[in-house]
């Protein structure tokens, strides 16, 4: 990039922030802009308000040698990225609404030979009506600018590796749009940039997340079928993989977090007809929250008929997957929250290593829960479970493997 390339990132969320930070490491000056007022003092004084390994280091030093700086209002520049959030609405229609907001108001500051790309995970079609948009109040602009998607896939925890490291598919609305994109990516991603048209770049991302929800569903959906059999699902599982072109993932609380739980909506509310089978996986993952709250309530009512007492019931973990801190969209706080409705709060014991103290449970360390319990749910295979001995004075529902 010529070292007097301005970038815009609007939107400094999970990916918008390390994206920025990245790219001011290369010298490159970047503006980061976020409707929070907060966020913006944050980043201005090099720290941070998301947790993501090694990223204070990065934003730190971009922000000490003047390369990133954060406002709440755009600055004219020669590349735009819009990555901010795009939501579901109650009836699981895509809310892409933060996208047109971030892009009507770079809309003024648009130029001849601006490079305005998407990284936002969009229904297909976007980044077209965005193109209209634009055009719509800056006919001028017309083929003047050049427009593109690029879809990230960087996995939380890992991200500043990622980001660097991961393959990209980048989709211009046409080949000049596309070039331009991959000539920009390529000062900061040190891998294989692929290309291809915009509406293929949009489709891939919802397809590589939605290929896994029917993956994780294929799971869930034997783990139900092996306990109605008596067959050990993790037993099969890895049996089964032991073939060489086998690969089942693994049975888990339910599908929790952003992006796996969410985008293959994308798909289906835009082809309804079509999307039989990954409309269905949805539909098993969030059954397979409920499937487990219902066992939890069928073992404390045996308990109570059987020993005529409640049970202490200790609910292992909460976050959305092992070993992170996140509880956003996570099946196990939801779980969590039933057992609670259903129970008072003095039998139940909330356990997630990887927090301090929620608001909301009352948190207790790990091996005293353990020690404490008489059924121990075993919600997410955080690695501080995988050493707990099994007691057979407990009774153990093990959702996620911990003891497979
Ligand atoms: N899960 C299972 N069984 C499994 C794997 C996962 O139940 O075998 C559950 C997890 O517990 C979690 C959910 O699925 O609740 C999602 O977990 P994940 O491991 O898929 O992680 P995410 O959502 O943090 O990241 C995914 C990744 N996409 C793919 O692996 C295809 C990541 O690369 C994407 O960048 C990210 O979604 C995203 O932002 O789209």
């Amino acid at each position: 990039m010529k070292n007097n390339t301005k970038v815009t990132i609007l939107g400094l969320g999970y990916i918008g922030l390390p994206t920025a930070a990245l790219i001011a490491k290369n010298q490159t000056y970047v503006l980061g802009v976020d409707i929070n007022p907060e966020v913006v003092d944050t980043v201005n004084k090099g720290e941070i308000h998301i947790i993501e390994p090694d990223l204070d280091e990065y934003v730190k030093s971009a922000v000490r040698n003047g390369f990133l700086r954060a406002s709440t209002k755009p600055k004219s520049s020669d590349v735009y990225l819009v990555v901010v959030p795009t939501p579901f609405k109650g009836n699981y229609e895509p809310d892409i609404t933060f996208v047109e907001s971030a892009t009507k108001a770079i809309i003024p500051l648009l130029k001849e030979g601006d490079l305005y790309i998407i990284e936002s995970t969009s229904p297909v079609g976007t980044t077209e009506k965005m193109m209209e948009l634009i055009y719509s109040h800056r006919s001028e602009l017309k083929d003047k600018i050049y427009l593109a998607y690029c879809p990230e896939r960087v996995l939380p925890g890992n991200v500043m590796y990622e980001l660097e490291n991961n393959d990209r598919v980048i989709g211009g609305v046409n080949e000049e749009s596309t070039q331009k994109a991959i000539d920009f990516y390529k000062q900061f991603v040190h891998s294989n940039l692929h290309a291809t048209n915009a509406r293929t770049a949009e489709m891939c991302k919802l397809t590589e997340n939605s290929s896994r929800d029917v993956q994780i569903a294929f799971a869930n959906e034997l783990s139900l079928i092996c306990d109605k059999a008596g067959i050990n699902v993790w037993e099969l599982i890895e049996l089964a993989n032991k073939h060489p072109r086998v690969n089942i993932l693994q049975p888990g609380a339910g599908v929790g977090g952003h992006c796996i739980a969410v985008d293959p909506y994308f798909i289906v509310s835009d082809y309804p007809e079509e999307s039989k089978i990954i409309a269905q996986a949805r539909a098993i993952n969030n059954y397979k929250s409920e499937w487990c709250a219902e066992k939890i309530q069928n073992a404390r009512l045996e308990f109570e008929l059987k020993h005529g007492r409640k049970p202490i019931i200790a609910c292992m973990g909460l976050a959305f997957k092992p070993d992170i801190d996140d509880l956003r969209e996570s099946p196990a706080k939801y779980i969590a929250q039933r057992v609670m409705q259903s129970e008072n709060n003095a039998q139940i014991l909330f356990v997630e290593p990887n927090i301090e103290e929620h608001t909301v449970f009352k948190l207790t360390n790990y091996d005293k829960a353990y020690e404490k319990a008489d059924i121990v749910a075993c919600l997410v295979a955080h690695k501080e479970f995988k050493d707990l001995p099994k007691k057979e004075d407990k009774i153990l529902l093990d959702f996620c493997g911990i003891y497979k």
